[in-house]
């Protein structure tokens, strides 16, 4: 059977697909539908805005949908930039400005009180209204300069407390390893045989 990936993040697509070969899934992703438009995230909640996307692409393509609403939660900014991550740096929002207005934000911070955690809630909606929710969190800091070209948004500021790494520096597969996507994904496939089963 097949799925599709609710999303337009390429990251997220590059992540996502790595760790779903392997299984008897045919992915499929919104380039595959240029007739699905833009998905509003009108929700305050990363369930919320996850339900959104994985719903309106089961609607429109009667297969199951996976889609991942994620971010950055900062402990000195109280948790911001949270579901705004992707638009933290306003209208015309790239990854390297959200980085840098991350940075300037956390000038005068002290390096013990940088601590900050990627989330990420993936919902699976079936045609018929069934749901599979998981979600995982990635405990780091914020560094105080950029490092490393893989990976996509704030690795290259956010700092693995494991390894000290910047997730920039890691390699596909050691980011999928240790990512709150790659956690709530294992927990997505593990959770209900009976639903992929049905994909
Ligand atoms: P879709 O809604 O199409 O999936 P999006 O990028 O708008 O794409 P979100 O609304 O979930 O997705 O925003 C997630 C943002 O959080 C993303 O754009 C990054 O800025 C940040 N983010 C999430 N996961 C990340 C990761 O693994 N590494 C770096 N930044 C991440
Ligand atoms: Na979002």
């Amino acid at each position: 059977g097949a799925v599709v990936l609710a999303t337009r993040n390429k990251g997220k697509i590059a992540e996502l697909s790595a760790m779903l070969e392997g299984f008897h899934l045919e992915v499929r992703g919104l380039d595959d539908y240029p007739e699905i438009g833009e998905i509003e995230e009108t929700g305050t909640t990363f369930e919320a805005n996850a339900l959104i996307k994985a719903k309106a692409v089961a609607e429109a393509t009667g297969l199951i949908a996976v889609a991942d609403d994620s971010g950055l939660e900062v402990d000195a900014l109280d948790g911001a930039p949270g579901v705004y991550s992707a638009r933290y740096s306003g209208v015309g929002a790239t990854d390297l400005k959200n980085s840098e207005k991350l940075l300037a934000a956390l000038h005068d911070v002290d390096d013990d009180e940088r601590t900050a955690r990627f989330r990420c809630v993936m919902l699976a909606y079936a045609p018929s209204g069934e749901q599979l929710v998981t979600s995982g969190a990635w405990e780091g800091h914020i560094a105080r300069e950029f490092k490393g070209d893989q990976g996509f948004g704030y690795d290259p500021v956010f700092v693995d407390s494991e390894s000290g790494r910047h997730s920039a520096e890691l390699s596909r597969e050691e980011k999928n390893q240790r990512s709150h996507r790659g956690k709530a994904l294992r927990k997505l496939l593990a959770d209900w045989p009976e639903f992929w089963a049905r994909a």
